[in-house]
């Protein structure tokens, strides 16, 4: 079965000053999507950034960014509601009213790094609900072991359905830590029939994304996760190097990116 690989260019917190090739603004938003699907991406996991490049949830740039992505490449478009850690929930959830064709839905709230990031029951149910509405695929977030009860808990409610999609997020300080261990007992206790990937976070980010992909599972790169192709101090030159590396894991597995249509197909999308 193919595998498929999402490209996530910026993310919330790094900025220029950490890796001079990050993306943030529009444009470089589209020609660092546009490359890495050449290489093999077919999801493009998005955060915007202001024109300081603070995180935002403008939807106007929101909007410029995904029309510029879509007359580049046909990547699929998966929107973060995670933004940034300073921007109200509120503001946000606004984005999914843009209809990508998936968006992030993060369950709880939780410490992260030196933040706190903000997801209020009330509002993610009724963030849920609206997603549902609006036929947007979200992705489920899962930093912890309670994480992936609280998504059980709405798709119960009727507001997931199945197949659910997860990230295994692993690294964030405030989440689990990035070890084989804490991998396998997440994975294990997913619902049959869950489409999954691991997001690597920091320095485990290669061992743990190759072993995601030795599961059966799907893979996630780019700068939002590392900075850094193996070691620090080595900076990654953009978002494409990491997603050629996933690449070759994919092919040494014996496996093969999957197109646009074969994602579409795994993802059990319906628009
Ligand atoms: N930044 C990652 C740790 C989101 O954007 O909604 C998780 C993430 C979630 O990508
Ligand atoms: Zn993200």
């Amino acid at each position: 079965m193919p595998a498929i690989i999402t490209v996530a260019p910026t993310g919330p917190i790094a900025t220029k000053k950490d890796n001079p090739s990050l993306a943030t603004q529009p444009e470089e938003i589209a020609t660092a999507v546009a490359e890495a699907h050449r290489a093999g991406a077919t999801v493009a996991h998005l955060h915007f950034r202001d024109r300081l490049d603070r995180p935002t949830a403008s939807r106007d740039i929101a909007r410029t960014t995904i029309g510029m992505i879509r007359d580049r490449c046909p990547i699929l478009v998966q929107v973060s509601t995670g933004v940034g850690l300073d921007v109200p929930f509120e503001e946000r959830v606004g984005l999914v009213e843009l209809r990508p064709e998936m968006a992030t839905l993060n369950p709880c709230s939780m410490s992260f790094g030196a933040g706190e990031f903000r997801n209020p029951p009330a509002g993610v149910r009724d963030l849920a609900r609206r997603m549902r509405e609006l036929r947007i695929r979200p992705e489920l977030e899962i930093y912890d072991t309670g994480h992936l009860e609280a998504c059980l808990r709405l798709r119960d409610e009727g507001l997931l359905e199945d197949p659910l999609q997860f990230s295994i997020v692993l690294g964030v300080a405030g989440g689990m830590a990035a070890t084989p261990a804490n991998l396998m007992l997440l994975r294990e206790r997913l619902p049959a029939g869950a489409i999954w990937q691991v997001i690597a976070v920091g320095r485990h980010n290669l061992e743990l994304t190759a072993m995601g992909l030795a599961l059966g599972g799907n893979a996630r790169a780019g700068l939002e996760d590392t900075l850094y192709l193996l070691r620090k101090g080595e900076l990654a030159h953009g978002s494409t190097p990491l997603v050629e590396r996933a690449a070759r894991l994919v092919r040494a597995l014996g496996s093969r990116p999957a197109t646009v249509a074969q994602t579409r197909e795994l993802l059990a999308l319906d628009r």
